[in-house]
């Protein structure tokens, strides 16, 4: 089993979550932040069958997209000067890490 963290654009999380149900993916959903900008995004922590893996990529792959926002420079740089700069934001990071087992008791 692979254990899959996967921070996801709060945009594309409602898609992938709908077709991750209907497929049978189990996950814990939860409210993150991302650091850089400071916005909300979602993180997706499940626990993903060796054979089911790549149908879980797949799935990803088809429901969150990038696209290119502009944001205040002053964000993510010294204070002092904001000027509009182009940031890539959505689609998803996956952080994926051998599960040795998944136990309910
Ligand atoms: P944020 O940290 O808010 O970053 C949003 C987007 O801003 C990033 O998209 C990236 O395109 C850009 N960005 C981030 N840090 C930057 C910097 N120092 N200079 C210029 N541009 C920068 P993604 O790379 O797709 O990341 C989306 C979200 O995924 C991040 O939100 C963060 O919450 C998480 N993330 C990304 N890489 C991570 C990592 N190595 N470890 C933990 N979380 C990560």
């Amino acid at each position: 089993m692979k254990l899959v963290i996967a921070i996801v654009s709060n945009d594309d999380i409602k898609n992938l979550t709908t077709e991750l149900v209907e497929k049978h993916f189990q996950f814990t959903k939860l409210a993150t932040t991302g650091g850089f900008l400071k916005q909300g995004n979602t993180t997706l922590i499940c626990g993903v069958e060796e054979n089911q893996f790549d149908t879980f990529v797949e799935v990803v792959k088809d429901n969150c997209h990038r696209r290119v926002e502009i944001v205040p420079s002053s964000l993510g740089f010294s204070a002092g000067v904001v000027s509009p700069v182009e940031v890539n934001v959505g689609g998803a990071i996956m952080f994926v890490i051998k599960a040795e087992d998944c136990i309910r008791v």
